[in-house]
Order: structure tokens, then sequence, then C-alpha cells
């Protein structure tokens, strides 16, 4: 059992492990706790994070930054075909219709998709976990932003599974850094007592996230979430972009747009200098040496100016705020504190905007770039039967209301019903009523497009299977469980028919309904029921949901099995002298975008394939490394104290040999050439060392000696 958390950057990424001493941020193979969200493919390996954005410059169109907006999207999503021209890798189409990246690996085009290349970070980040704890990985928690749709979630879900991890849960970012706020609180109000309310804002590269949150003792739950996915870093580096080639355009007469490898350099720069403006107001400079055409070239700026540019940017920063405190409908007052991360929350002229949005000051008692992780690693810990951790319940909120339609029993059209509304809690299940004769399809969908991020608000399409009419020619009783699961994703989880059969009068009615699932089910016409108010934790580390049952009251077949209901509805009506049976009824399921069982398997095997091919690359690396440190090595070394002790010039030779051949053929040699090479020069290397040995104790075995006598 592992207990990590990563958190997912769209720049940025970070992994926090539980250790005896408590939750920890761990640090990469560069001593650096932020692992940039970058892959690089080569002619032999690919590279992945800090190594990957060392070539972002030197390999521009197979180093891939910037994904994380590709989950979960059709090729053809107009949003992707728009950022399709301003990327200086190369985009394609799946199979399936989703986005994939096409780049040269091993000297080969190929298209690796979304599922792929995240697969590929979280190999990464894996490894870093690994190394901390010194123990394989798999158990963990992955952040995911709080607009994620169903779709990109289950791409993120899927881009685990091919890196090997048992993603436990997906968890919002916001409510990782909510978790890691409350769980160390002492003070928070006892649960009858008025919650504390907390506002959480989460300004990263890509997004802006805003959440607000109530604490008791114990328990958070989300009221309600609010977001701006377009509005982060990369927003106030692209004014400066911009505004930097319309300069150099005129006072160099440069078209930088024209050069991607010069563009990535300038996008590289304009980032510094953000982040140099944050904490000063004077005139900073840009200076890029060789930058196009052997120019060097130079400008500055000061912050004044920069905020003027960055004005319509800025301007956005309100209304997810409003829109979160609509929502929710709080007032100002009503706030304790308002709580924010994420690197783009530095920028002074964001700050000053939400506190004077809330109209106090704003806390920062969170570490800004780890709080994600964290909060991933405390969830994980709170799964995880394996380690002893605070009780603390969470209550997330669900990002769109879904309805669900189906075609009316009754040949009457479609009929359609919100099963989860727009902050309703999660996870959660509800159980839905039918009657029906025949195997019937329900459809899921997001039924407020305009919320939406992307253009299809289809969630997936779901089939009950199986579906009879009773002995008695009626129809059939079917109930059906749909649920906002621990990832946030919408699924039927299961349908099942209750078979009624008559007994004789006078019989003692049999026990009802046996039930295949455990969960106890209460039913009331029309009416929504909610069982327990809060998620339990149960034995096996997952959190249960909480539960509502639902009968469908508008379809005209349902109103004729109205009587029939009553009969076996227990236990304030009659006895009924029926006894039922529950039947489980298969479900097909097609959720949208779904990556098929088989692709994901071979994806599966070809990350590990990669894998290991990473691995004999770099064994084959550390194979010619030591060539050639032996090589430099005796190279001085016969130059110098060994001089006298070489017997054949030829053995000189080949060191030098050896050298040259290094720079020429031996550039790039399978492994066993260089442990070969490395053998026959050590087998050179040897007597000479001997010899020098040799001389060297002489004297010394004569002193020795002398002793005796
Ligand atoms: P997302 O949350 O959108 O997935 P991320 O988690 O990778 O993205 P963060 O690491 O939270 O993003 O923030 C990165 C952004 O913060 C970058 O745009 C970076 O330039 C910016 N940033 C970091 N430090 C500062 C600073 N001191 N001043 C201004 N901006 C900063
Ligand atoms: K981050
Ligand atoms: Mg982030």
């Amino acid at each position: 059992m592992s207990v990590v958390g990563f958190d997912v950057g769209f720049l940025n990424c970070y992994v926090a492990v539980a250790r005896a001493g408590g939750i920890e941020t761990v640090a990469n193979e560069y001593s650096d706790r932020c692992t940039p969200a970058c892959v690089s493919f080569g002619p032999r390996n690919r590279s992945i994070g800090a190594a990957a954005k060392s070539q972002v410059v030197t390999n521009c169109k197979n180093t891939v930054q910037g994904f994380k907006r590709f989950h979960g999207r059709a090729f053809s999503d107009p949003y992707i075909q728009r950022l399709k021209s301003s990327l200086v890798y190369d985009l394609a189409q799946m199979p399936s219709g989703t986005t994939g990246i096409k780049v040269m690996y091993m000297e080969e085009e190929k298209v690796f998709s979304i599922e792929q290349v995240t697969a590929m970070l979280l190999t990464k980040m894996k490894e870093t976990a690994e190394h901390a704890l010194k123990k394989p990985v798999a158990d963990c928690v992955v952040s995911v932003p709080c607009y994620y749709t169903d779709a990109e979630r289950r791409s993120v879900v899927d881009a685990a599974q091919i890196a090997g991890l048992n993603c436990l849960r997906l968890m919002n970012e916001t409510t990782a850094v909510a978790l890691a706020y409350g769980i160390y609180k002492q003070d928070l109000p006892a649960p009858e007592e008025k919650p504390r309310i907390v506002v959480f804002v989460d300004i990263g590269h890509s997004g802006y996230q805003t959440s607000v949150c109530a604490f008791n003792k114990g328990k958070l739950k989300v009221l309600a979430t609010a977001c701006d996915p377009e509005l982060g870093g990369k927003d106030f580096d692209e004014m400066l972009v911009r505004h930097f080639c319309e300069e150099f355009g005129k006072k160099y007469k440069l078209d930088v747009k024209t050069k991607p490898r010069a563009l990535v350099r300038l996008y590289q720069e304009c980032e510094k200098l953000k982040k140099l403006m944050s904490a000063n107001s004077s005139d900073l400079p840009l200076n890029i040496e060789c930058f196009m055409n052997d120019i060097d070239v130079s400008g500055k700026l000061n912050r004044v100016q920069f905020e003027e540019m960055c004005a319509d940017v800025l301007g956005r920063v309100e209304a997810p705020l409003h829109n979160l405190m609509e929502q929710a409908k709080l007032k100002k007052e009503d706030i304790y504190a308002v709580e924010i991360v994420g690197g783009a929350s530095r920028i002074p002229s964001v700050k000053e905007r939400i506190s004077r949005f809330f109209g106090k000051e704003l806390s920062t008692t969170l570490n800004a770039d780890e709080a994600v992780a964290r909060g991933c690693a405390l969830q994980c810990a709170i799964l995880s039967p394996a380690f002893k951790v605070r009780e603390f319940s969470i209550t997330d909120a669900v990002a769109y209301p879904i309805s669900l339609k189906w075609n009316s029993a009754a040949e009457e059209g479609l009929s359609d019903c919100e099963v989860f509304p727009k902050n309703h809690a999660a996870p959660f299940s509800k159980v839905l009523t039918f009657y029906r004769r025949e195997p019937f399809s329900l459809e899921a969908y997001y039924n407020d497009p305009k919320e939406l991020p992307y253009p299809d608000p289809t969630i997936g399409q779901f089939v009950i299977q199986k579906v009879v009419p009773q002995a008695s020619g009626e129809s059939s009783k079917v109930k059906v469980k749909v649920r906002v699961n621990i990832h946030g994703i919408f699924s039927v989880s299961s349908a099942s028919l209750v078979e009624v059969q008559k007994t004789e009068e006078g019989e003692e009615p049999m026990d009802t309904e046996q039930q295949a699932t455990p969960e106890k089910e209460k039913e009331e016409e029309g009416n929504m029921q909610t069982d327990q108010d809060e998620t339990k934790a149960q034995g096996d580390g997952q959190k249960e949901t909480e539960e509502e049952e639902k009968t469908l009251p508008e379809n005209e077949e349902m109103e004729e099995s109205k009587t029939e209901k009553k009969s076996d509805q227990p236990p304030q009506a009659k006895k009924p002298k029926v006894k039922t049976k529950v039947l489980e009824l298969p479900i097909e399921n097609s959720p949208q975008w779904e990556l098929a069982v088989d692709m994901l398997n071979l994806f599966v095997e070809n990350e590990g394939k990669m894998i290991m091919q990473d691995k004999l690359e770099k064994e084959r690396n550390d194979a010619k490394n030591y060539v050639e440190e032996y090589v430099y090595d005796m190279r001085d070394k016969l130059h110098g104290r060994l001089e006298k002790f070489v017997s054949e010039q030829q053995d000189r030779q080949y060191y030098k040999d050896t050298e040259n051949w290094l720079y020429e053929d031996g550039e790039d040699q399978p492994k066993q050439q260089y442990i070969d090479k490395l053998a026959v020069l050590k087998k050179l290397g040897q007597p000479i060392q001997e010899r020098y040995i040799e001389s060297e104790e002489r004297p010394r075995a004569f002193d020795d000696m002398g002793k005796q006598i």
C-alpha cells in the first residue's frame, strides 16, 4: 500500500507522500520538488520532466507541453483546432476521434493519445514517489481541475492506469486544497454549530478555480464552485509575448511568429519577466542573445505597463467570484477566510482584485505550489486502510447539472429528468424506477451547454438489457441506480428487475426483495429521499455514498402500474400476498470518448515497452560514460605517473584510438560494444597499473624487510 498524491498541473507537477512523519512533498532526481509537465521524444528514448523541459528549444517539434487541456476532447473540437495552429508540435486525430500528438520517436513518426502522454508524465512522478518511499507505488490520488467533465476525468483515470497506477480517487484541485486546509485545523465549529465558510482560489498556469466550502469538526462540504478554465498565468505570458513580438517587429524588423524556436525562447523569457514583475515595480529588462538571424534583442517593461496591457485578462478575475457567491447564496460577511494558492495568485494585481472583491485580506497559510499534491496525499491516506489518519469526511459538489433522457415506453417521444443538479453532493447514488417490457436505453447529458467548456453535452449512452414483461404480461418494475462516483464521473452503476410472483391467498408472504446490492433502499412515489446524511467510511477504505431513490412520475406506464406498485409496497400498506425476486440486469455502457479496453491494454503494454526502452538507453549511455571516464582518466595518468610503465607503445595508441572512436563510430553503439571496449581497455591498463603499484611497493617492502632483520 502506498499513500501518494499527484498534482498533475498544466505546467508544474508535484508529488506528495505520506510517511510516518506525516505528509511530505518529495523532490525529483534534480532535487526539485517541481517536475515540469513536459515530455520530449528522441531517436532512442523519451525524456520526461526537467530533462524534457531542457529540450523545449533544441527539440521543439518533439517536445510536448501544455497537454492537460487535450483530455476528453474530440480532435474536431473547434477549441483543439484553434489551439493546433498556435502549437509548436503537431496534433493528430486518434482512430476514436479524440486528440493525439504527433512526434518523431525512435526515428519514426508516431501518434500518441493524450492518455499516453499524461501516462508518461505519471510514470515519471511514480518513479519520484518510489524513489522517496523506497518501494513500488500503485495506490494514489490524482488531481484534476474541478471544472473537468466526465470525458476529461475518464481520460485521466485511463492515463493513471496506463502508468500502472491504481487511482483511488480523482480529486478536484480546489477540494484537495480545502482538505489540506481543514484537516489540521483544531478550532473548527462543532458539528451542530454554524459551519465555518472558507473560499479557496487556485490560479495556475492554465485555469482559475474557486470553491466555497463549509467546515465543521471532522468534515468539509463543497457548497459551490466557479471557474474560468481559460484564465491563468499563461494568459499574462501571452500578453507579454504579443507585446514584445510587436516591439521587436518594429525595432528589429523581425517576424518572430515565423520561427518556432525563437517564439519558444520568447515565451520562456516573458514568463521570467512576469515573475520578476511580481516583486518589482520598477523597469525590468528583457534581453535575448542571438534571438533570430543572429540579432540580439532587448526591451524593458514595468508593472504599470504590464497591468495596462493585461487589463482585459485582469478584468476577468471578478466574474467567477460573483458567480460563486451567487450560487452559494452567501454574502461577503459570511466568509471567514479567502485562501489563495497557485503560481499566478502571486501576481499583485490579481491578489488586489480578489481582496477588494471580498473586502478582506487574503490568507496565504497554505503552500501555494504544493497544497494540491498534499491534499491528494491526505485523501489517499484517508482512503488507505494501512494508514492511520484523523477522521475527515469530504463531500464534493457536482460541477455541471446532469440529466437523463429516454424514449418513453408509451411511444410518446422523449422524456427527460435532471438527476443531479449543479452543486449536488458527490459521490452519490440515486435509484430510479421505470416500468418496461423490453430493454431500453438512457442517454446522460449535461443539460446546461452554456456552462460547458466544449460543444458536445453528451455524457454517454446506457442500455438496460434483458428487460422482459411480467408473467402476467404487464410491465416489469426496473430499478436503475445512477451514480456520480468518487472520481466525479457519472455512471449507471446497476439495474435490476423486480419480478412479482403471486402467492396463494393466506400463505405467509415471503421476505420481499432479495437485494443483490447491499444498499438499503427506501421508496416513496415521486419523492426523492436521502438515506444517509454524510459519507461513511467503510472497511475497505472506499467511501460509500449517500443515496436517494426516485420514481419517475410522468411516465404513463408508470401511472398505470401504480396499483401494482402499491401491492408490493411494505410495510404500512395492507400486507401483500405477493413475493418478489430481484434480477440483476446487464448494462451496456458507452460513455462518450471512452477508450476501448483493447486500446487501453495496448497502451499499458506500450508504456511498459517504452519504460524498458528508456531503461536500456540509460544503461547504454551509462556504459558509454564508463568508457569515456576510463579513457580520460587513463589518458591523464599515461602522461603522468604511469608514463614509464607503458611497455608497448601500441597500448598508448589504443587509448588514443578509443578516444577518437568515442567521437566517431563509437558515438552511437549498442551497450555491449562499450562493455567490451571497457574490458579491453582495462585488460591493457591492468598490467601497467600493476607494474606501477609494484614499483611503488618494492621500496616499502625493502624497508619492512630491513626492520625485520
Ligand atoms: P494548472 O493549475 O492550470 O494546471 P499549474 O498547476 O501547472 O497549472 P501553477 O504551478 O500553480 O500552475 O502556476 C504556474 C503559473 O504561475 C505560471 O504561469 C507561472 O509563471 C506563474 N507564477 C509562478 N510564480 C509567479 C510569480 N511570482 N509571479 C507571477 N506569476 C507566477
Ligand atoms: K501545480
Ligand atoms: Mg494547478
